[in-house]
């Protein structure tokens, strides 16, 4: 029996030596000390044992079962950890290098001032009204007094798709569906894509961006407009800047005109981003034409309105510098990710 249970102590003191994993310790633990293990299937023999060998054989086993214990319990350790080092040597970070730049996306140049205009005017409590950018001919041209034969509708000005159906020049086609189905009080801002037929260079694009406005109640006067304009190119310009209204003419306002805001740059002094005038054209606005109120059945001698229009492009240009409108619809990222 002593020589059987020495074999068994030398055989697990070898494995032991050898054993490099935790999952090795743990079937050297069950394979011995284990409800099956060899060393405990010998206590379960005890039984066969002359009784004056029993407790010598006891003993040696005991003896046996804590040096395996032992020998587990420094091996678990020192492969723990090992693997922790390892794990520390592996992991290790070196805070003094640069860490990874992570890419930061950011809005489109124009979408952050149509975004900065819509915020401006849901501010004073207008509304956003949307339409469709494929429009009759009626609602882009006809009820903004724009009839049969004025020059604007000429085809070198306009995209058609059919005699009666072409893409819109303006946002004020929306402004028309609106008065059709709203009574008064009405206060709205349209944004949108609308479609020229021009040639594109440096200043002109097909297709641009342009947020109209439009105010339509009892008793609006040129002063509550000239006080809107006021307003908007103090927020959207900064807080000292001007308004200058030149008197013009537009088909579908009466009286119409065109306004500029003192330079943000010089202050009015005159300089190079105001090419010397001092003074940057930025909208077009007027008090909406009787005619266009009564053709969408709102009686001009009871409601009276003023309606603005401002091109988007334009303002990012003139706001962020930009000398070539094609910038804005390349999609090269070196210039987007300057905004
Ligand atoms: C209705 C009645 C009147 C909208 C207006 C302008 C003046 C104007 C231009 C500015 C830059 C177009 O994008 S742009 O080229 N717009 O100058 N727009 S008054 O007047 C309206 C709109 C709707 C029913």
């Amino acid at each position: 029996m002593k020589e059987m249970l020495e074999k068994i102590r030398s055989d697990f003191a070898e494995k032991i030596a050898a054993a490099e994993t935790l999952a090795e310790i743990e079937e050297l633990r069950v394979g011995y000390l284990g409800k099956k293990g060899e060393l405990t299937s010998v206590l379960r023999g005890m039984g066969k044992l002359a009784p004056e060998e029993r407790p010598v054989v006891g003993q040696l086993v005991n003896t046996i079962r804590e040096y395996m214990e032992t020998e587990l319990g420094t091996k678990l350790t020192a492969i723990k950890s090992a693997e922790s080092l390892k794990r520390l040597e592996e992991e290790k970070l070196d805070v003094t290098m640069p860490g990874v730049k992570k890419e930061k996306g950011s809005f489109h140049p124009l979408n952050q001032v149509i975004d900065e205009m819509k915020n401006l005017f849901i501010g004073m409590g207008y509304e956003i009204a949307e339409g469709p950018e494929v429009e009759y001919d009626y609602y882009n041209f006809e009820a903004l007094n724009l009839p049969e034969g004025h020059p604007a509708r000429d085809t070198q000005d306009t995209f058609y798709i059919t005699e009666k159906i072409l893409l819109r020049t303006q946002t004020s086609s929306v402004q028309i569906h609106v008065m059709e189905h709203k009574k008064p009080p009405i206060k709205i801002i349209s944004p949108g894509k609308v479609y020229r037929s021009d040639s594109m260079d440096a200043t002109h694009s097909p297709v641009f961006h342009q947020l109209e406005g439009l105010v339509v109640d009892k008793g609006v006067t040129m002063g509550d407009l000239k006080g809107t304009l006021e307003i908007f190119a103090k927020k959207m310009f900064g807080e000292n800047t001007k308004i200058r209204l030149r008197p013009h003419h537009f088909p579908f306002t009466e009286p119409s005109a065109e306004v500029d805001v003192s330079c943000w740059s010089c202050g009015g002094e005159g300089c190079r981003v105001c090419k010397g005038e001092g003074w940057i054209e930025v909208l077009g606005c007027g008090m909406v034409h009787p005619d266009v109120l009564k053709r969408c059945g709102i009686d001009p001698e009871e409601y009276s309105g003023f309606a603005f229009g401002i091109g988007i492009e334009r303002t990012a240009m003139a706001r962020f510098g930009v000398k070539d409108i094609r910038n804005f619809y390349e999609n090269d990222v070196r210039f987007l990710k300057q905004f």
